[in-house]
């Protein structure tokens, strides 16, 4: 991500795991780990919380919880309020976190999690792409859920979310193909998110409950509040919710390879609540469409470096039947196909030979000049005016004058072959110009009469286009090339080999 503009800096220094509050749909009780005692509090007991009427079987239950695992179920229990509670626990270094909710509903204690499994693993697997697992999950989350609207999206490597399924009730806006901005989501906010993978706000308006410490030793800004599903959350996201006209929201994370690769989020124009045990089923289901994407990217990664792998050596066994020499690649169509190119060249030293669509050789050599100063054998970028700007001044390399792109490649992927000469082998891509379709224009200043920055007001649809970049070049194109270098180093230092042989 590009370095953050103050204000939006602020967002990422909002104290989230140190709310020192929680939401006040239920109660929390926080004990010390070792005799117990109690620490803190939330105000929202209306008398000393009757902790010595849960002495026969509370403490043997906490003795069984570890610290770092989620909050577990504990049982449930009458309060003075007459209304029964759901009590979950979690423990931290040295706190064991107590939460109270009213429990709502008649579900048989598993059923969510059976009807899970029963109905949604079989469709999983016969989803054929990442993108209809996506749409299965929205549809049954929000079955679940009874949520009015479930969204499914990724992040891009620049943190951007695009939706790519939803579930929507009648009287919902869809936001499917949509990009909300990383700024929506700070950093601090997204590392909680890989550790606790589900979060409810059952109503958007509400006024946080402060934690008191009866413990002088301890600070309610100093409870570790990660993990506890009543987490007093941002008022900074709250102002978002009611700005996007949604009350309730639910969201479970995606994690693969331990990054958070998205979120699945669920919203409603009402407040509403969800059990514990919906809650779990959600969570379930956020680790079962982890798990399959993990999965399916593997297996997709596997084959295309297999397919690479093979046309490497095709390249490799063409270059071996010739005389060896590096300038016969340039007349290689395997070249182009290797790196998914419109266009390739060879350059050794100040020669230059070029195979598909490629720029003037004097701008490849300007090219090769700047990269080398780069330092590294493999070079990429799908912007090349905006990583290297001066380039178009360069001849042959472009004609603003005239109106032309700046350049007439947007993506180049390059490998050096030698560390002493100027051996380059480069690919290039045509430019392709993206729409992209924002939730709201995410570079309209806000409204800031009080000086600060706000969550946007408008999540209307808003059209920007991409200008003179190229389709990226994957981790597995990269790999291939770098394979390549490796295969021509070694035959080139044979040749010198054999060469040298010949000679004495
Ligand atoms: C958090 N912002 C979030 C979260 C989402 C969004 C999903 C996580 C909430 C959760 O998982 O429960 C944004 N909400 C969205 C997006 C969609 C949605 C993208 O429904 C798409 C459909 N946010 C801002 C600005 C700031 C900001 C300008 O827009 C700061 C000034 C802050 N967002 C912010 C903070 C959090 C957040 C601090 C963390 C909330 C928390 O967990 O306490």
């Amino acid at each position: 991500m590009d370095a953050l503009p103050p204000d939006l800096a602020d967002c990422a220094n909002e104290p989230i795991r140190v709310p020192g509050g929680i939401q006040p749909h239920g109660r929390m009780l926080v004990l010390a780990a070792d005799d117990g005692h109690l620490v803190a509090l939330s105000e929202n007991w209306p008398e000393p919380p009757p902790l010595a009427a849960w002495s026969t079987w509370l403490p043997e239950r906490l003795a069984a919880l570890q610290p770092g695992e989620a909050p577990a179920p504990l049982g449930t229990v009458t309060l003075e309020d007459g209304r029964r509670h759901d009590l979950t626990g979690h423990r931290l270094a040295e706190l064991v976190v107590l939460e109270f909710e009213p429990a709502i509903g008649a579900l048989g204690l598993q059923a969510p999690v059976y009807a899970l499994a029963r109905r949604f693993l079989p469709r999983m697997q016969e989803a054929a792409t990442v993108t209809e697992l996506l749409a299965q999950a929205t549809a049954e989350l929000k079955r679940l859920t009874g949520f009015g609207r479930c969204l499914a999206y990724r992040f891009d490597d620049e943190g951007h979310g695009e939706v790519l399924a939803e579930a929507l009730d009648p009287g919902y806006d869809s936001y499917l193909a949509h990009r909300f901005p990383a700024a929506d989501i700070p950093a601090q906010a997204r590392a909680l998110y890989l550790l606790n993978q589900i979060r409810l706000i059952p109503d958007a308006t509400y006024t946080p409950v402060p934690l008191r410490c009866v413990d002088p030793a301890w600070h309610p800004r100093r409870i570790d509040l990660s993990w506890a599903a009543l987490r007093s959350v941002s008022p900074l996201h709250l102002e978002y919710m009611r700005n996007m006209g949604t009350l309730a929201s639910m969201s479970v994370s995606i994690v693969v390879r331990g990054r958070l690769w998205g979120l699945i989020s669920l919203h409603d124009h009402a407040p509403r609540q969800a059990p514990f045990e919906t809650r779990v089923a959600c969570e379930h289901l956020g680790r079962l469409v982890s798990l399959q994407i993990e999965a399916r990217e593997d297996n997709a990664e596997v084959a295309t470096r297999l397919e690479l792998r093979q046309l490497t050596l095709e390249i490799v066994s063409h270059l071996a039947e010739s005389d060896a020499s590096l300038r016969q690649l340039a007349q290689d169509p395997v070249l182009l196909r290797l790196a998914h190119a419109s266009g390739a060249a060879v350059v050794l030293d100040n020669e230059c030979w070029t195979l598909g669509e490629c720029p003037a050789p004097e701008c490849i050599h300007e090219l090769t000049k700047r990269m080398a100063n780069h330092g590294r054998e493999l070079f990429h970028s799908d912007r090349l005016a905006e990583v290297l700007p001066d380039l178009a001044a360069t001849p042959g390399c472009g004609d603003a004058a005239a109106g032309m792109p700046p350049l007439p490649a947007a993506g180049v992927l390059a490998i050096s072959i030698s560390q002493v000469h100027r051996h380059w082998i480069l690919w290039f891509r045509p430019e392709v110009v993206q729409t992209v379709q924002w939730a709201g224009n995410p570079r309209k200043a806000m409204p800031a009469s009080d000086g600060r920055l706000h969550p946007r007001r408008s999540f209307e649809s808003w059209r920007e286009q991409l200008r003179g970049r190229s389709l990226p070049w994957s981790p597995s194109e990269r790999a291939a090339v770098l394979e390549l270098r490796q295969a021509l180093i070694g035959i080139v230092l044979r040749r010198a080999e054999e060469l040298a042989e010949f000679a004495t």
